[in-house]
């Protein structure tokens, strides 16, 4: 029920105590960067043995920074997974980029994530002049992908460059490797008493949760370019009614995406709903009656005031 999953997701200062200092305790912020779909998102997931962060299987699904936590006994690393790092074409893509850099400059430890299946990957991540100041460690996740010889091959390719930290192979749909990649983490967090209190596991409120999950389910219903036009807002989120009442907006570009959102004869529209409503059924653990709308907010993606207006990073600088 919802007053469990308060205890799970609490704001800032919210929940519990947070820990108190002993002289063992490590604890810090540990950003997650790589290039787009590269599985950031589905590390950080595994990492705290949660799903909080979307994951589709298209490329630019994650567009703010979100933080989710891992306590143990002598730990707490703060996860930042971070938007893909790609050159931005447009202001939103702008604002994502800066956001990934940011939490980069702001880690105690940076997880430098390659796909080993994708060239492009593995080349960025031999040019990547990011920071060096803090441990790097490099995860080449997707080990699936290639045979064992290519893997091997790409990996003394990648030890070459001496400034990574340590070097650890993933597949993160099927947590291999997790375990091993989450104790090197924790090992080279900074001593220091816990930043947030221990039974949270996110930091961002239930909406943003409920809303990316209608974001989710837009990437997976609607086709190519579509979903990145799409963003979604939580206008009401009435937790004491039975079913719990959410009305969300999903927002398009263009008044030719909306009858496509719409479909025909309200076809997807209801598609989108339904399964939207089975994720949020799961996330607050009871059920929910889901009223979706949709609204054009012409070229949000370039306008710096309707980014603000959807939450969004809006860039510092000029493109
Ligand atoms: N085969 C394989 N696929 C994976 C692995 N890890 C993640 N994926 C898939 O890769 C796709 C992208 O994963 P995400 O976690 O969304 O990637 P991301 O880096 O967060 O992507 P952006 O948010 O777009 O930058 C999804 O379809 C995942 O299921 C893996 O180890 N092996
Ligand atoms: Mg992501």
């Amino acid at each position: 029920m919802i007053g469990k999953l308060r205890t799970m997701i609490g704001e800032i200062g919210s929940g519990g105590e947070a820990p108190t200092e002993s002289a063992e305790f490590r604890a810090g912020f540990v950003a997650v960067i790589g290039l787009p779909n590269v599985g950031k998102s589905t590390l950080v997931n595994a990492l705290v043995g949660q799903r909080l962060s979307i994951v589709t299987h298209k490329a630019q699904t994650t567009r703010q920074r979100l933080l989710a936590i891992y306590t143990d006994e002598g730990h707490q690393a703060v996860f930042v997974d971070t938007p893909g790092l790609l050159e931005p074409r447009y202001l939103l893509q702008q604002g994502m980029r800066e956001e990934a850099e940011r939490a980069a400059v702001d880690a105690d430890v940076v997880v430098y994530v390659v796909d080993v299946g994708y060239p492009r990957s593995i080349e960025h991540a031999r040019e990547w002049g990011g920071v060096r100041s803090v441990p790097v460690v490099l995860c080449i996740n997707k080990i699936d992908r290639v045979n064992k010889t290519t893997l091997l091959k790409i990996r003394v390719e990648l030890e070459r460059d001496s400034s990574w930290n340590a070097i650890i192979e993933t597949r993160a749909t099927h947590e291999e490797g997790i375990e091993e990649l989450r104790a090197i983490i924790l090992d080279r967090l900074p001593p220091g008493p816990a930043l947030y209190p221990e039974d949270d596991v996110a930091t961002a409120p239930l909406r943003f949760f409920a809303a990316e999950l209608v974001r989710e389910t837009c990437f997976e219903q609607l086709d190519q370019e579509l979903p990145y036009s799409i963003a979604v807002g939580i206008e009401e989120f009435r937790e004491s009614e039975e079913p719990v009442f959410i009305s969300a907006t999903i927002f398009v570009e263009r008044e030719s995406q909306k009858g496509m959102v719409i479909g025909r004869g309200g076809a997807m529209i209801r598609k989108i709903g339904t399964a939207s409503r089975h994720k949020l059924e799961a996330l607050i653990e009871s059920p929910v009656y889901l009223d979706l709308r949709v609204k054009v907010l012409h070229n949000w993606r370039r306008n710096p005031a309707r980014l603000k207006l959807l939450g969004y990073p809006v860039p510092s600088r000029k493109a």
